[in-house]
């Protein structure tokens, strides 16, 4: 299965597996991507995502055996494109937390795809290239609207321009990720940083991601009404009744993650 897909109490695993091709992206991956999170989407008892690449790589980005240009000329990027954009537009409009668990090398759109999750996580011995000038490309998977906006238009520039690996302890200080661990600690972390999101106010969560991208665009006086707006669908939750009632009775809550 070039994508293994593990089903946790309350998260699934989902596993790039092409570790000979450092899980390079083809497109027999993108689809059996697609369809994971697709039915992790569809499934009320999967509340988290946890993401991660087999062997000693995370995602070397596209398979550039299959898109090399031939007598007749290159491949038809505008499908292919279309096809990465239906992917990250799905990944990041997951109504649930998506950790990503780097744990080793993720380069060209292997890094986007890691950038376009929740909370990332990387192994110190990992680093993260934006190997897409190295071959004359630009970044793409979202990753020249996220680049600047994570560490600041200097350090996007560079990291696009110069396409060097930036190490993941590195890629934290700059705010790039969230946390680099220790390489035999990382997926203990993360399974551990699912297994609590998994018992977390799932609504709540998901509102408050799509409060932050709409942020992006938004003037604050259109972000201080979407977040009435927002505030208002998740006060009408049951975890936010059991949440202020778990409070007043100083117990820890139990939440559901359902409407
Ligand atoms: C690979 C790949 C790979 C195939 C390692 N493909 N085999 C969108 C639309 C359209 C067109 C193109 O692209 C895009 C988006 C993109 O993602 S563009 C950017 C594509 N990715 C890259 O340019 C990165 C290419 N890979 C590398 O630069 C290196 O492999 C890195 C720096 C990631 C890792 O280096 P090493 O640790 O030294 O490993 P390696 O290079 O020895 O790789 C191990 C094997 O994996 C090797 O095969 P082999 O048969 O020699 O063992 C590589 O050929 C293969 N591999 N990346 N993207």
């Amino acid at each position: 299965m070039i994508v293994l897909v593990e089903k946790h109490p309350g998260y699934w695993k989902i596993i790039l597996n092409r570790p000979d091709r450092l899980n390079a992206l083809n497109i027999e991956m993108h689809a059996a991507l697609m369809a994971a999170l697709a039915e992790a989407d569809a499934d009320p008892d999967c509340r988290a995502l946890l993401v991660t690449g087999a062997g000693r790589g995370f995602c070397a980005g596209q398979d550039l055996g299959d898109v090399a240009v031939t007598k007749d000329g290159p491949p038809d990027l505008k499908d292919l494109l279309d096809r990465y954009n239906g992917l990250v537009r799905k990944l990041r409009g997951l109504a649930m937390p998506v950790v990503c668990a780097v744990n080793g090398v993720a380069a060209g759109a292997g890094a986007n795809l890691a950038l376009a999750c929740d909370i990332v996580l990387a192994a110190k011995s990992a680093s993260f290239i934006q190997a897409f000038g190295r071959i004359g490309l630009i970044p793409d998977f979202g990753g020249t609207w996220v680049l600047p906006r994570l560490v600041g238009m200097a350090r996007a520039r560079a990291l696009a321009i110069l396409a060097e690996p930036l190490p993941a302890e590195r890629a934290a200080e700059w705010g790039l990720i969230w946390r680099a661990i220790d390489d035999d600690r990382l997926m203990e972390e993360a399974h551990a940083l699912a297994t609590r999101l998994a018992k977390q106010a799932t609504i709540g969560i998901a509102l408050a991601k799509r409060a932050l991208d709409a942020a992006e665009t938004n003037t604050f006086d259109a972000q201080l009404d979407l977040e009435r707006d927002l505030q208002d669908e998740a006060g009408h939750t049951p975890d936010y009744a059991e949440g202020v009632r778990a409070f007043l009775e100083k117990r820890a809550p139990h939440f559901t993650g359902r409407r």
